[in-house]
This record gives structure tokens, sequence and C-alpha cells, in this order.
């Protein structure tokens, strides 16, 4: 366990420190009083039973989880509308403090399942007291329907294990394509949503002056 604690500990430093940065970017956009193209930001790291079950599902030995598993540390930026994942990910592409290693766009190309996100892989270096410590950090980057339906069909994969029944399988595929078309009606009605959420700021504002 005491192993298990060392191993994790710069994961958990490098999920506390990437959770202040990004979620910075968000506060950003609101001092500049700029649509935020991130809505809010989470961040785990990725629990030891997760971690040995994913390492045998894999065939991942255990002294390769550092360069082989690149979710220990996970982050979540969720975005109100598509279009800004793309902006999101080209802020992320400009960034210093660390490097994109590896894109995946599961929105052009979802997954059978329905699923649908951007995921970008980083190598994040932590300061620890034995020196730097690269990290292996992904980003998963998403609308917040898409993260509605993830985050439901992850629960039920957990009861079911991955074997959904027939029933449940479809009416998941309906819910992702319910929430694909969410996704672009609500783009559709972009301008008149921001609209009204700069006047709620401004008023906001002078209510909280008065
Ligand atoms: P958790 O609990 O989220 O940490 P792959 O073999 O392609 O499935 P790989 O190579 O790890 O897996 O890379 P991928 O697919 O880019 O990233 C895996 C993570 O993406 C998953 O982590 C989920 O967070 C998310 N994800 C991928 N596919 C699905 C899906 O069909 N449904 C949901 N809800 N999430 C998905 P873990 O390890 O599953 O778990």
């Amino acid at each position: 366990m005491k192993q298990w604690d060392q191993f994790l500990a710069p994961y958990k430093q490098a999920v506390d420190e990437l959770k202040v940065k990004l979620k910075g970017m968000r506060r950003q956009f609101d001092h500049e009083e700029e649509h935020s193209p991130i809505e809010f930001v989470t961040g785990r790291v990725k629990p030891i039973a997760s971690i040995l079950d994913k390492a045998n599902e894999k065939g991942i030995p255990l002294d390769k989880l550092e360069t082989e598993m690149q979710d220990i540390a996970g982050l979540r930026m969720m975005c109100p509308f598509v279009d800004d994942i793309i902006r999101v990910v080209e802020l992320l592409r400009q960034r210093n403090d660390f490097e994109i290693v590896e894109e995946r766009d599961y929105i052009l190309h979802s997954k059978e399942s329905g699923y649908r996100s951007y995921h970008v892989v980083i190598v994040y270096p932590v300061q620890t007291i034995t020196g730097e410590k690269k990290l292996l950090v992904e980003i998963q980057i998403r609308t917040l329907a898409m993260n509605f339906w993830a985050t439901i069909e992850h629960s039920l994969n957990y009861k079911y294990k991955g074997q959904f029944p027939e029933d449940i399988k479809m009416r998941l595929q309906g819910a992702a394509e319910a929430a694909f078309r969410l996704d672009k009606e609500m783009s559709l009605i972009r301008g008149e949503i921001q609209e009204a959420q700069a006047f709620f700021n401004r008023k906001k504002e002078n209510d909280k002056n008065s």
C-alpha cells in the first residue's frame, strides 16, 4: 500500500497543479468578459483497482505502468458548445508548461458505444524533492451533453461490466444520438444563448455595484 502511495503521489500532484492551471484559463476568460469555451474542469487520479483492472485487460506489466498507461492522471474540460472544443485544444497546444504527445478525436470518429470526446495526452513535468518527474496525463475535452452521456454510460458499464443487455445497448446508442442532436441544436442558437448570458452577467455586476 505504501508503495502505491509513493507511486501515485506525483500523479496526485500533477492533477492538483493542472486543475489550478486549467481552471485558471476559465477565470481569464471571465476577466476578459469574453465567452468562455470552458464551462468547468475536473480531475482525478485513477483508483488502484481500476489501474489493476486496466493493466490486466490490456496486458500492461505493472513495472511499465508509467510509460504504458496514459490516464493514471486524468483531467476533464467541459465546454458549452462543440466548436469550443477545438478552441480549447488550440489553447492547450500553445502552452509551454507541457508537451502534447498524442491526440485522439473521438468526435469525428465516435466509438462504437456512442462515446464522443477529444483526448489529448501530455507529458507533464512534476517537481519533486528528488528531482523532476515527467508523467503522462490524459486530458478529455467534451461538451456538457457528451459528458452527461459518458457519465451515465460509465456507471452502467460498472454495473454490467461492459456486457450490456441488447435493449440497454440500443437505448444508450439512441441516447448518444440524442446528445449529438442536442449539441447541434445548441450550436444553432449559440448567439442567442451567449447574448442572454452576457445580459445576465452585466445585470449581476450592476446589482453588485448598486
Ligand atoms: P475511467 O474510469 O474513466 O478512468 P481503449 O482501448 O481505446 O478503450 P485507451 O487506449 O485507454 O482505451 O484510450 P482511450 O479510449 O482514449 O481512453 C480511455 C478513457 O476514455 C476511459 O477510461 C474513459 O474515461 C473514456 N472512454 C473511452 N471509451 C469510452 C466509452 O465507450 N464510454 C465511456 N463512458 N468512457 C469512455 P477508463 O480506463 O475506461 O476508465
